[in-house]
């Protein structure tokens, strides 16, 4: 098999890097280590940036998102049983989507499928090769046989856990990274929200987040061991946990409850590696960083890599200019540590740290009183929430 850009991993990145390459007549074969099904019902993120919701209409998959999305233009922080509200849309005139990861994806894979897109799920023992070459190419199993993509670059989509990354000789990357002493337990629940927009909590039991899958299904979030087992957590247990860390004060409010559908254990975790490419081969999304899921930016990065490689990929083809092919790693780092250090400091603001002294506590409680009560401090976390511009 040949093709211009070899992908590996059909999750945001890859799905959202074949269609604008796509777009641009550049050709392009996906590889994905699982199948559609499981790919497609995978729970991760659930709200785009302002400029990740221009992206996604600009590839052409923005129709059910804007039909079936809820636009969010502020969103709310509640301690010491007060709710603040940051109002994006006066202090920065933007807006957030509130549309699940998993909906990007049905919706990348339908347009690559109907525009007679190549994507290979269940490819196993996908290992790319000769990336320090010019002719680099992707061996793999599909179908049960053995097969190679020839193709001009590689492109590493294929995650936190990949084979890409992990391909690249560990004295030629520096890795950055910093693990939290908390995970989240994550759950959906067939409830409607019992929040028109987001509430973050800090409170002295833990952070608690409370978010939405659409006007019917709640997705919500609290603070917990890094190595918790869901399992240990009733219905019960996990929403009388909820209620005492959303609760409030002088408000006419009341967490609803349901039945809990999905429930799990996320770790949290800072990463970069540097650079983020290597040869002819290219990292995108967590294949190259990870936040903390506070400031909602996973995704968001994952999709800002790709403008920046697409575009540099459409210079190197239709200009015959390869710079920005070779400013790729610098272009994207710039921005993904402006937005490592608000995911880290939406974190340390937030949770609750067992190593906490009572001052470092009250330092806490103070910077919120701060944020919610300074325009200049309310705009500082309204501007990264909304998205910081691109490059
Ligand atoms: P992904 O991990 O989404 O996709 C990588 C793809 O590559 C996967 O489909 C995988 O199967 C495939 N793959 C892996 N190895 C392969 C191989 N060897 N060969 C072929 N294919 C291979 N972000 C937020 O903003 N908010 C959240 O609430 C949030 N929650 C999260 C919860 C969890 C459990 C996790 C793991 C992440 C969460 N994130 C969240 C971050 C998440 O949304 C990521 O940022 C986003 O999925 C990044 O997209 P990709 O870079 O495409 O990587
Ligand atoms: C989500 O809806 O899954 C979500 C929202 C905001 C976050 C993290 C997760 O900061």
């Amino acid at each position: 098999m040949r093709t211009q850009i070899g992908i590996i991993g059909a999750g945001p990145a890859g799905l959202l890097l074949s269609q604008l390459l796509h777009l641009h007549g550049i050709e392009n074969v996906v590889l994905e280590a699982r199948s559609r099904q499981y790919v497609e019902g995978r729970i991760r993120a659930g709200v785009l940036e302002y400029d990740a919701v221009r992206t996604l209409e600009e590839a052409g998959v923005g129709a059910r998102m804007n039909a079936e999305g809820l636009k969010h233009f502020g969103v709310n922080l509640r301690f010491r049983e007060r709710t603040h509200r940051i109002d994006f849309a006066d202090l920065t005139g933007k807006f957030v989507m509130v549309y699940s990861q998993h909906d990007v994806v049905r919706d990348l894979i339908a347009a690559r499928l109907a525009a007679g897109g190549t994507i290979l799920f269940e490819a196993s023992d996908v290992r790319p090769c000769d990336f320090e070459s010019e002719h680099p190419s992707i061996r793999f199993r599909h179908n049960g046989q053995e097969q190679t993509l020839e193709c001009d670059f590689i492109a590493g989509c294929d995650g936190f856990h990949g084979v890409c990354r992990e391909s690249i000789p560990k004295a030629e990357l520096a890795i950055y990274e910093r693990t939290y002493p908390f995970g989240w337990l994550g759950i959906l629940a067939d409830v409607p929200p019992s929040s028109e927009e987001l509430i973050y909590a800090n409170h002295e039991r833990g952070f608690a987040l409370l978010s939405m899958r659409g006007r019917e299904r709640s997705r919500l979030y609290l603070q917990c061991a890094p190595d918790e087992d869901p399992e240990a957590w009733s219905d019960e247990r996990i929403w009388e946990e909820l209620s005492w860390r959303f609760a409030v004060r002088g408000e006419d409010w009341h967490l609803k409850r349901g039945p809990i559908t999905q429930k799990s254990v996320t770790p949290m975790r800072s990463f970069v590696a540097e650079p983020m490419q290597y040869g002819r081969l290219f990292l995108l999304g967590d294949a190259a960083h990870i936040v903390p899921p506070t400031g909602a930016k996973g995704l968001n990065l994952a999709l800002a890599d790709v403008r920046v490689f697409a575009r540099a990929l459409d210079s190197y083809y239709h200009k015959h200019d390869s710079t920005r092919l070779g400013e790729y790693s610098n272009t994207c780092l710039r921005r993904i540590w402006k937005v490592e250090r608000f995911s880290w400091w939406m974190t340390s603001l937030l949770h609750r740290f067992e190593t906490h002294s009572a001052f470092e506590r009250r330092i806490q409680l103070a910077e919120l009183d701060y944020v919610v009560s300074s325009r200049a401090a309310s705009t500082t976390l309204a501007e990264n929430y909304v998205g910081l511009p691109l490059e």
